[in-house]
């Protein structure tokens, strides 16, 4: 929609934050499950201005805090590293009042900058393209690694806690409100029947067998910029889920989308395998940045994470379906049981390869040097 086009609304709250009378045109982006997006295009550059959903984060402010606080100490670590810090991190844009978060008719808007001659993508494109997105999820918790937990809003308790959430599951199973239970029976017993492996991670985090890292908590594919130029991935964007969490999870959920062959809504099972090349690229981009970080009863776990975040987010999807899709984003009514259906047959995949994946992150471990102790 160009200047003339836009609702009144968007107007207003695009003139909170930018000079309204050169936007150009919004396009709405239809990517992600939970916010609204905007690219406002104007003659120098683009922002994206979002309304959030505040149903899913419930307390716009402290996740507004979490994303300054971290970006503003990436921010620095890339400066004194002599790069671009408006390509190396995301950039917030603030309102006139200086205000990171713009309150319009009961609504949450935020504005960042876009960067140019870059893009996201949904399905990856070669081995080469996926090791730079594991440089990326790697090199972001390389940044964080000296960044205090603590400083952090817990802006969704329980995020990844896979057992908290298999709880509420079986909650919304018993409730079966939709009364859809009937149309995912064998989705649901697919997920029981793996509730065994949930606890594994949050325990080792309780009993600090694994350490706590601000961790994005969000890594999919499409959270990556990526140069038109260069090929290079520049950084990690929406931040909305950065606050405490494990490594793991973070590997894990790279994985689920950037080594599927097929996006997460595809139907056609049959297209939804996994690709052991891809798996080994982004292990190889992902291990080469965090070297000095990881601990081996991280390494240890990789494969853990990459199957539980799976399955975490197949019960999610059916979780939201069982519950009138509340939660993500839906095209239609089945569109949640779909992903689901889609993240069991991923799960499935990963299993079926565990022997192939566990020797593969072995095999990249030695080829980068690391020491003995990640190699027994
Ligand atoms: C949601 O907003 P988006 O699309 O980046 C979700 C993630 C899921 C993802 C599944 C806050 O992310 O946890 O992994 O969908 N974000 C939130 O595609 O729940
Ligand atoms: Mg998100």
């Amino acid at each position: 929609m160009n200047n003339k086009e836009m609702p009144t609304e968007l107007r207003k709250v695009a003139d909170e934050f930018l000079n309204s009378e050169k936007i150009l045109e919004i396009i709405e982006i239809e990517s992600g499950h939970i916010n609204q997006t905007f690219m406002v295009v104007m003659p120098e550059c683009n922002y994206i201005l979002q309304q959030i959903n505040t149903h899913v984060f419930n307390s716009p402010f402290g996740m507004m805090h979490n994303i300054k606080e971290v970006t503003e100490h990436i921010r620095k670590k890339v400066i004194y590293e002599g790069r671009d810090p408006n390509r190396a991190v995301l950039n917030i844009v603030t309102s006139r009042l200086n205000q990171d978060v713009v309150i319009y008719r009961n609504k949450y808007w935020r504005c960042m900058q876009y960067i140019s001659g870059a893009k996201t993508y949904d399905v990856i494109e070669s081995p080469q393209m996926f090791l730079e997105v594991g440089r990326a999820v790697g090199e972001f918790q390389t940044l964080l690694s000296d960044f205090h937990t603590r400083i952090l809003d817990d802006t969704i308790s329980h995020f990844h806690d896979t057992p908290y959430r298999y709880e509420r599951f079986q909650d919304i199973v018993k409730l079966d409100k939709c009364n859809r239970v009937k149309d995912c029976q064998e989705e649901i017993n697919f997920i029981i029947s793996h509730s065994d492996i949930f606890p594994s991670i949050v325990t080792k985090l309780e009993k600090k067998i694994i350490p706590q890292r601000v961790t994005h908590n969000d890594t999919k594919l499409s959270n990556v910029m990526i140069d038109d130029e260069t090929g290079k991935a520049l950084c990690l964007i929406d931040l909305d889920t950065v606050m405490k969490g494990s490594i793991l999870y973070d590997y894990g959920d790279a994985l689920r989308i950037g080594a599927s062959i097929a996006a997460e809504d595809e139907v056609n099972l049959d297209k939804v395998k996994i690709s052991l090349e891809l798996i080994e690229a982004f292990t190889r981009g992902f291990l080469s940045e965090v070297k000095d970080i990881i601990k081996p009863a991280e390494t240890d776990a990789l494969y853990d994470g990459y199957l539980i975040i799976t399955c975490e987010i197949a019960m999610r999807f059916l979780d939201d379906y069982l519950d009138g899709d509340l939660y993500f984003r839906t095209t239609h009514s089945t569109h949640n049981l779909e992903r689901a259906r889609n993240q069991i047959k991923l799960v499935k995949e990963i299993e079926s390869s565990e022997r192939e994946i566990k020797a593969l992150i072995k095999r990249v471990l030695k080829e980068l040097d690391y020491s003995e102790e990640f190699l027994v």
